[in-house]
């Protein structure tokens, strides 16, 4: 099976389906046609497929070549696109790209796409085949849940009659050609043969080093190194909320702590959103069993970054108070909408937080986002005659502001920073991350 697989790998012969043409599919599927081998994309999305057919990307935002790949890989006839499963039936590798959001209420995995394309896959599996998981997936799920939705599906057994390996995706929105071509890559296989053709497969199109391992370290790393950064941002977030109890300035203590070999204290700021940093935590330690460990700082990271919005409706209230003025009647404009800089992706947007917040204390909000279609109106206009100006994205739009002028427009003069890109000036109630009041 496996010399047969090898071969078809090598040669290119080998047929490819890839189940999710989102933000990971559809750029992997277009890499891996550009590569020479014949990709067929599944995705449930008849109006997803419909462009892609027409060679027109469905992923928002700037993706610089991933527009002309997908049109000049169509139109080569080397990537295809349907919603029709049977395809898999030819298909010497399966890739699985789906979404894996954690529920909001219960943190736990929401396995409902996987759980959909398993079992369409299993009943169109080829014998042999090689299947490979590049979402983000909790640790045990490649043995727990991947490989006896298949069996069952396919009536096949895995490790005889099909491979398996997890690959996880290492992409940032704006990057996603470049990404996978120039980040290396853990390739965890359940055998060592899956994992040897699964590295012959992937040294198509990535250029970085490729880390061979088995499924479980896979997934423990894909979770772990984004859990790493989540708890480093709280880090920062919680020594921020220290140095403004106590009247410091976590810009410059953050300077100097970093200053100390070893150190790397992330950015405090307004909250931490996207796809990735928010979710990933909680896949890494949602199968755990209480009896077996009961995570605590991992969580208590999350708590900390999940209160930084509502940190910020916090300074709102303050400096309103200060100038006298009470939230519930007030205007106020949030300037970015985006959960990152210089991004339209507004996935998990601490900004969203935040205007809940707000409205829920009867504030009148205006948002404002270069970025982000809704969002997209006239600054000044936003900004005129409002009682607070909160910057929640460290857009570069937003460093050119000439705060001076604009306070001059506003009913009253509050600006609070959550990301460290303005600067006080005369006249205006300012507060932002960090920095404690004069005592
Ligand atoms: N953030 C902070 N402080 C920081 C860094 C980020 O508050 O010091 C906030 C951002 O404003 C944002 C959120 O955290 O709201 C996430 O930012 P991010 O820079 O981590 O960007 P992501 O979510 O796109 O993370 C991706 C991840 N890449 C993959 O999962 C393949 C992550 O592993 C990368 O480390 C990150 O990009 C990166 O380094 O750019």
């Amino acid at each position: 099976m496996t010399a047969d697989l090898m071969q078809a790998l090598q040669s290119k012969t080998a047929r490819i389906a890839v189940i999710g043409l989102g933000y990971v599919g559809l750029p992997v599927a277009c890499m891996f046609a550009r590569a020479g081998f014949h990709v067929t994309g599944i995705d449930i999305l008849k109006d997803r497929i419909a462009l892609i057919l027409q060679g027109i990307s469905p992923i928002q935002g700037k993706e610089p070549g991933l527009e002309e790949l997908l049109a000049e890989t169509v139109r080569s006839g080397r990537l295809e696109a349907t919603t029709d499963y049977g395809v898999c039936r030819e298909a010497d590798v399966a890739l699985i790209a789906v979404e894996t959001p954690v529920d909001d209420e219960t943190k736990k995995p929401r396995y409902a796409a996987l759980r959909s394309a398993l079992p369409s896959l299993g009943k169109n599996l080829k014998r042999p085949s090689l299947v490979i998981v590049e979402s983000t997936i909790a640790p045990r799920t490649m043995e727990d849940v991947v490989k006896p939705a298949l069996e069952d599906a396919s009536g096949l057994q895995a490790n005889r009659d099909f491979l398996l390996a997890h690959c996880p995706e290492r992409l940032m929105p704006g990057r996603l050609l470049k990404n996978i071509e120039t980040m290396p890559r853990v390739v965890g296989g359940m055998t060592p043969e899956a994992t040897e053709l699964t590295l012959t497969l992937y040294r198509n199109i990535v250029k970085a080093e490729l880390d061979a391992t088995d499924c479980l370290t896979a997934e423990l790393v894909k979770t772990t190194e984004n859990a790493y950064r989540d708890v480093q941002i709280a880090f920062a977030n919680e020594t921020a909320l220290i140095c403004e109890a106590v009247g410091g300035d976590v810009w410059q203590v953050r300077a100097l702590v970093n200053k100390s070999p070893g150190r790397n204290m992330h950015l405090p700021g307004a909250g931490v959103g996207g796809h990735c940093i928010p979710k990933d935590p909680w896949l890494l330690i949602s199968n755990l069993t209480s009896d077996q460990y009961a995570p605590r700082l991992i969580p208590a990271a999350r708590a900390v970054n999940d209160s930084m919005p509502l940190h910020m409706a916090d300074l709102v209230a303050d400096a309103l108070r200060e100038a006298g003025r009470e939230v519930r009647g007030s205007i106020i404009a949030v300037l970015g909408y985006a959960y990152l800089e210089n991004s339209d992706d507004t996935r998990n947007s601490p900004s969203a937080v935040l205007v809940r917040r707000l409205r829920d204390w009867g504030a009148e909000v205006h948002i404002h986002d270069p970025h982000v279609p809704e969002y997209c109106g006239d600054l000044a206009q936003t900004l005129k005659g409002a009682d607070g100006l909160v910057l929640m994205v460290a857009h570069d739009t937003y460093r050119q502001l000439d705060l001076a002028s604009i306070i001059r427009t506003m009913r009253t003069p509050i600006v609070v920073d959550g990301r460290k890109v303005l600067s006080p000036v005369p006249g205006a109630f300012f507060r932002e991350i960090g920095m404690g009041l004069a005592q």
